[in-house]
């Protein structure tokens, strides 16, 4: 064994250890998946089509020395943020994927450096690299099961100079339980997963909607009753049996006050207020640009 895949093997614990599940893909893979990714995209919604046109497949010029894509996970809470409003609290909830992006990032650079290596954040699909190199499967609601974590994780792929050995690119595979369910299906009141077709109707989920910048209203068809976090949607994984019996631990971490919740229903943010504001939103995975429309509707209720 080479001095260097030694220490690529390393790394891989040392990440473990971390609780990461990581796997290594050589750079050579991806122009496969980019055609595999294509062809599944041809039947996506046009306008998920035009917002992925950020991805993107070839290493970054100021990273010229990669060799491989790091994909992770990482299982995450769920977070509980609490809102005083009319002497009552409203308690929100926040899905794992939009907080602690730039810890785990942190961790993992520092992981990589104490083994030699560097990386640099990518635009590539991170749930396709996550199942076609076999870390995690798809859920019929088309989110990313990772074994024993369940769909409560947070994916990552970062470009790297770690040798990477060959490995198995596998077609996306179906848990095998979503063979005979239809929990998510029956849950998403939009009718974002259908049972005709795999791929989601992407204009028809929650989550598309309520992460559009605020002055864009929510369509009439979205019933107020239907929102369920303050940002993304969490009925299709909330039901689904087979994140039943993983961690899936509640967080709270936020408290906002009266003062600070007329703050954010009111909608005009300028100056160092705003900065301080978003600071702390921050912390909890949120940001002003869903001010005041998210809460405003969670506030109302059905
Ligand atoms: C665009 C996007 C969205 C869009 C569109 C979603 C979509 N399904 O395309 C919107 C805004 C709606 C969205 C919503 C959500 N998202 Co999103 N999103 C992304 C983003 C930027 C790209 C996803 C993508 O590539 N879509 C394009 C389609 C074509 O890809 P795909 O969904 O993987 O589809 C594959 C399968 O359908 C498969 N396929 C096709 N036919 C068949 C047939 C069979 C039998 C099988 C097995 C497979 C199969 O082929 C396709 C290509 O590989 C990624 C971040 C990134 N850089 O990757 C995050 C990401 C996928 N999102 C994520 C999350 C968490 C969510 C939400 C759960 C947010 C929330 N909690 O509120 C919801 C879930 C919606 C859902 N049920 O899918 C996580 C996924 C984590 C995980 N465990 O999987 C990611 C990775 C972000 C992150 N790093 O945490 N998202």
């Amino acid at each position: 064994m080479t001095k260097s895949s030694n220490n690529a093997n390393s790394l891989l614990a040392a990440l473990t250890r971390l609780v990461y599940k990581a796997r290594l893909v050589p750079i050579s893979y991806l122009p496969a998946l980019q055609q595999h990714f294509a062809a599944r995209l041809k039947t996506a919604d046009p306008l998920i089509r035009r917002y992925l046109s950020f991805l993107n497949y070839q290493p970054p010029k100021t990273f010229p020395n990669a060799r491989s894509v790091l994909v992770l996970a990482r299982a995450q809470p769920l977070l509980r943020v609490a809102f005083r409003h009319k002497g009552k609290t409203l308690r929100a909830l926040v899905p794992p994927t939009y907080f602690d992006y730039h810890k785990c990032e942190r961790e993992v650079r520092g992981v990589l450096k104490e083994h030699g290596f560097s990386m640099a954040r990518s635009k590539l699909p991170q749930k396709t690299l996550a199942v076609c190199s076999g870390l995690a499967q798809y859920g019929r609601n088309n989110i990313a099961y990772v074994p024993g974590w369940g769909s409560f994780v947070k994916l990552f792929a970062f470009w790297t100079d770690v040798p990477a050995g060959a490995v198995r690119l596998q077609p996306p595979r179906m848990l095998g339980e979503c063979r005979a369910c239809r929990a998510c299906i029956t849950a998403c009141p939009t009718g974002a997963i259908g049972s005709k077709r795999f791929l989601i109707r992407a204009s028809r989920c929650i989550t598309w909607h309520n992460e559009r910048p605020p002055d864009v209203p929510f369509p009439k068809w979205i019933k107020p009753g239907w929102h369920n976090c303050i940002v993304g949607c969490l009925r299709c994984q909330g039901v689904c049996p087979a994140n039943r019996g993983v961690p899936g631990k509640v967080e709270v971490r936020g408290r906002f006050s009266e003062q600070d919740t007329a703050y954010l229903l009111k909608g005009s943010f300028t100056g160092t207020r705003a900065k301080r504001m978003d600071a702390r939103l921050r912390r909890v995975g949120l940001e002003l640009s869903v001010f005041p429309r998210n809460l405003r509707v969670l506030v109302t209720g059905p």
